[in-house]
This record gives structure tokens, sequence and C-alpha cells, in this order.
């Protein structure tokens, strides 16, 4: 592929360009060595759960290898691959949320002088909505309550995750009745990897159920209390500006970019570097400041609530570091390429690891916790500081311009500018302004001309009067292409710029990092509560255009368990199964009323939904 064909942005293109011509191998050059996958595991026909095999189940029927050496066909050897897979997403979401309870708790026993509550009134409204008693009591009591609960999400009960009370009644009797309801994070994560070690669960269908219960808890109890505790500890995400793309980076300025998805290590860096005495210190080594970036999830937390810049998305990260203009970046975990280290390498850039979760060869590692955070931070970024003096000005090229993006639409900030109910979203529903709801999330794909599909889908949308809310990856592309400003109305329909113009806000609406997800999730809770309906009877949908991970295939399975349609631009690596590639894409619509649906083209993609969306409509006499 041409470099025209990799990317639709010019700032990435002009960095493959300099890539190419440094001699540095990036995502695509490896994709291309990769090309053509194993088809095996393409199908997802391969099974390496035992050492009987490692085992492939052919796709020619009839012949030979049509059972692994165990007897598992093709359907049960695919359920049980997309049944780890979805494990391992849930996973990251809700270690994640774990991470920010133990926050919480260093907070109440006073371990952590570093983290703070930022916004209490929060902190008791979700005690209270979660039964504990918030009469009359200290902030720290009722968060060291609030502890308790939480934590109790990711253990062994037999009944239900807290946040379950935010569903409506009717898909909970829908979960009920299948065995879907999800119980505690850890458990239902346990009990898929169990279900498909070795000589267990034999019956795609009854193993798929289960994936969906794990994602499931991913969504209404591990996202959703990463999202909670997250506006709880740094602040209730609210509308305001920023930028986006590589053009945030700064010529004269220390560069530090924070990248993975937690806002624990992200916020401490950010607040070391607004410190006085480093200041000084990038200013005697030439520099006019410390300039703070971000890349993927956590751009988007500390974009949310401190209006710091997004410097790009998944597929930016490695290109990034090409700039030569970036003294260090400082991750956390997940989506972050081990290549970055070379890259890193390749210049004077300093590649610095937090968490023991996530170390990577070759990098410089700080060992983050709640307790040392902002010492460490301070050090870390006093490395940055003495970095610059080794920038090569020579090999440095910034491209582009940064384009402005509004952000920090959280529900609240959502149901504040609707003047405290759904209410008027709902009527401009009614009245077909805004016919539908569309959440765009997710990554990007080297598979995918980078953006193309995140981009063309929103547009396409937009057009039809369809609302688009965003997160993840999505956000910048979206605001890379105008999209994230109130202007961008004029690139949507009458109904969407009247409603959008008169609110003064963009027709795409950012709501936060991937566990951010869980905010749309609640919203449509709400709507669906407010017109006594299930979620499977709004006219939404959501789609990941250009997703690759494990944790977007459990957004998406979550979204559908909960009744809302979803699109994916290619499959996950089920095809080998027709068993579960008919559940997935056609049988999940009897047992949860929403399935998965496949269309790599963005205009065709925004049709399905709109037919998806036009018959919701209908169906509630709109
Ligand atoms: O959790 S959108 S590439 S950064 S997986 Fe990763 Fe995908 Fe980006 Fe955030 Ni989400």
């Amino acid at each position: 592929r041409t470099v025209e064909e990799l990317s639709i942005w010019e700032d990435a293109r002009a960095m493959i360009r300099k890539a190419q011509a440094e001699g540095i191998e990036t995502v695509w050059d490896r994709l291309e060595q990769q090309t053509p996958h194993c088809r095996f595991c393409e199908l997802g026909t391969t099974c390496s759960n035992c050492t009987m095999g490692p085992c492939r189940i052919s796709s020619k029927k009839g012949g030979k290898m049509q059972r692994g050496v165990c007897g598992a066909d093709a359907d049960v050897v695919v359920a049980r691959n997309f049944g780890r897979f979805i494990a391992g997403g849930a996973a990251g979401h809700s270690d994640h949320g774990r991470d920010l309870i133990e926050v919480l708790e260093c907070v109440v026993e006073g371990d952590s002088s570093d983290y703070g509550i930022r916004d209490e009134a929060k902190l008791v409204r979700i005690a209270g909505e979660l039964g504990v008693d918030t009469d009359d009591r200290s902030v720290r009591e009722i968060a060291g309550d609030l502890v308790e609960v939480l934590y109790g999400d990711f253990g062994s009960r037999r009944r239900e995750v807290a946040f379950l009370s935010r569903v409506p009644e009717k898909r909970r009797e829908i979960w009920q009745a299948l065995g879907m309801t999800p119980r505690g994070v850890d458990r239902e994560i346990a009990e898929m990897m169990h279900r498909t070690h070795i000589g267990c669960d034999n019956d795609a269908p009854n193993t798929l159920i289960h994936a969906a219960r794990t994602a499931l808890a991913d969504g209404w109890a591990g996202s959703m209390i990463g999202t909670e505790l997250s506006d709880i500890i740094f602040g209730t995400p609210s509308p305001s500006y920023s930028t986006a793309n590589l053009g945030v980076l700064k010529k004269d300025q220390v560069n530090i970019l924070v990248h993975g998805h937690n806002p624990v290590v992200s916020e401490m860096i950010l607040a070391a570097a607004r410190m006085p005495e480093l200041l000084d210190r990038a200013r005697e080594r030439g520099a006019s400041g410390i300039n703070i970036g971000g890349l993927c999830c956590t751009s988007n937390e500390l974009l949310m609530r401190q209006g710091i810049p997004m410097a790009g998305n998944h597929l930016m990260t490695e290109l990034s570091i090409v700039t030569g203009a970036v003294e260090a970046v400082v991750v956390d975990y997940q989506c972050i390429m081990p290549s970055m280290v070379q890259i890193s390498g390749c210049y004077h850039t300093r590649f610095i690891t937090t968490s023991g979760k996530a170390r990577f060869t070759g990098a410089t590692h700080f060992d983050i916790h709640p307790e040392n955070a902002f010492e460490k931070a301070r050090e870390i970024v006093t490395l940055a500081v003495d970095a610059f003096a080794e920038r090569d000005a020579s090999r440095v090229e910034i491209p582009d311009t940064p384009v402005p993006i509004m952000t920090g639409f959280s529900n609240e900030a959502i149901l504040e500018a609707l003047g405290g109910t759904p209410e008027p979203l709902i009527e401009a529903m009614r009245q077909g302004k805004i016919r539908g709801v569309v959440g765009i999330v997710g990554c990007n794909n080297p598979k995918f001309k980078q953006d193309s599909m995140n981009v063309g889908l929103a547009k396409a949308l937009l057009k039809k009067d369809i609302l688009v809310l965003v997160t993840g990856c999505v956000t910048t592309a979206a605001g890379k292409a105008g999209l994230l400003v109130p202007e961008g109305i004029e690139m949507a329909g009458p109904g969407v710029r009247e409603v959008c113009g008169a609110l003064g806000i963009p027709p795409v609406l950012h709501m936060g990092s991937c566990v951010d997800n869980s905010r749309i999730l609640q919203l449509c809770g709400l709507l669906a509560d407010a017109l006594d309906v299930d979620i499977s009877d709004l006219p939404v949908a959501a789609s990941a255009p250009e997703w690759y991970s494990e944790k977007a295939a459990a957004i998406g399975l979550y979204a559908v368990a909960s009744g809302i349609e979803t699109h994916l631009g290619h499959p996950p690596n089920i095809l080998g199964s027709e068993t579960v590639t008919h559940l997935a894409t056609e049988g999940l619509e009897d047992l949860v009323g929403a399935r998965f649906v496949i269309e790599k083209n963005p205009e065709e993609a925004a049709e399905l939904l709109d037919k998806r969306i036009t018959a919701k409509r209908t169906g509630l006499g709109w």
C-alpha cells in the first residue's frame, strides 16, 4: 500500500514517510511481514489449550481433522477461543477499575496524600445509590464503606454486581432467564477460564452465554467502577476546549507524552510537570516550558478532566516518537506497542514504564504506587527535562497545526445541559430532529486505512440526523475531522444541526475513554427507564469500526447483551464456526434483542444502523 492508503491524516503520512526515510520499522511494515496470516487462526479453529495438541480443525467438511485430539469440533474450539478473548478484555478494563478502588482505599486509610477526593458530592451520591448509609457521616467513612461494596463486586458473591440497579427491569429479567446476570467480575472471568479448560463446557451456545455474562461484568461493574471512581478521585468532567493531532507537540518545550489508560499515573505526571522547580530546570536547559500531551485512552482521561491536548490515537503512538521532539513517553498499561521501546531508542526519547503489570524489556522502570506516586512522577519529569539537552534539532519535524476540540460530556454534564432531565433529549428524538444515537467507539487497526471508517461512519450518520457519541481512539479521529466543535454541525443533517446549534454543542459528543463506555450504558438505562421500555427498544446503536483489541470485543459483547445492536468493521476470529457466527450475527437477536452486524464500508454500515434505528422508532410509535 502507498503511504496515502495507510492513513487519512497528513500528520500520520508525514511521519510514516519520515520513518521510512530514517529506516524505522512501524506497525504497517510488520503487518506486511505477517501477511498472509494463518488461516486457521483467522477462522478461530486452532486450539492450544492442552498438550495433546496443538490442534487445527479443517474447514473442509467431511475430510480429515474435523475434531481436535480431545474430540472438540470447530464450534467448541471457536467458542472457547472467543470466550477467552472476551475474558482477556474484561480483565483489562476491570483490573483497571480495581486499581482505582485501591487508590481510594489508600486515601481513606491515609496511606496516600498524593490523591484525594475531588468530587465529594459524587462520592456521596454513588455511595447512596449503592446502599451505603450517608446520613451524618464523614466523607471518609462513606468512602470506606464504598470501597468495601466495590471490592465485593470483584468477588464470589452468588447474586449480582452492585450497579445492576442501573439496568432497566425488563433487561434484568432477560438476563435472569438466560443465566446471564453478572455476579462478580473476577468470578465470571475465572469461570470463563474454567469452562474453556479441556473437558468442560463443550456446547458452543452455552459458552457464548457465559462470554456475554463475563462481558456484562466488565460493562456494568469493572468499567463502570473505573469511570465512577475516576470521577470521584480526579473530578467529574464538564465541557471544555482543547486541541488534537501531532501538532500539539511544541518545538521549544520539553514534550512528555502519557500513554496507556489509567489516570492514576498520568494525573501525577501532570501535577509534577507544573512544579515551579521543574519549570525552572527546563528553562535552564533551554526549553521554554514543559508540555504534556496524551496518547490513547489515558489521553482521553486527561483531556476530559484537565483539558490536556491529544497527540494521537493508537496508530499515532509510534509515529509520535518519530517527530524527534518527544523527551519521554510515560506509560501505564494496555494498547502500548512494545515496538515503542525500539523506536524510542532511535531518538533521545526516554521510554518509561510505571506498572509492575506492564513492564517492557529495555524501558526505564519506576514502580508507581499510591503511596509514592507524586515523588516518582517528579523523578520521571526530571528525567524528561534532562533529556531535552540530547534532542537533535536536525531530526525534529512536527507536522500539522493542532485542531480545536470540545470535550467533557459526562452524563452529569449532558443532564445539566438538558436542564437536569433526559426529557428534552427524548423530545428531540420523538420529534425526529435527532432520529437516534450511535456510540462509535474503539480503536485503530493497521488493516484499515487509519480513521477512514471511524470518520466516514460518523459523517454518514450525522447526515441522517443521528447524534454520535465517541470514546477511546475514535475521539481523536472525530476531533481531527472537525466534528468535536460546535461548528461541526455544518456536517450534520438539519435536525441535529438545529438541536446541537441551539445548545451550542458539537454534533459528536466526547464521553471519555474506553472504560467510559459505561457512561453510554448508564445513559441508555436512563433513557429506557424514562420511556418505561427496555434498552433494546431504544433507537440507539453502537459501532467499533476499526477495532482490534480483546477489550473492544468485550465492549461490543456487553453492548449487544445489553440490547444495543453493534456494528464491527471486521469480524472477530469466529468464522470457522457456523454456529458461533450465526449466533453472533442473528441468534442473539432472539435471545437478547440485539446482534452484531459486520460491514467494512462506512456508508453501508450507516445504512444498516439507520435501518435498526428506524425500526425502533416505529416500535415506539415515533
Ligand atoms: O481502551 S480504543 S486502541 S487505547 S482498546 Fe486501545 Fe482500542 Fe484505543 Fe483505549 Ni480502547
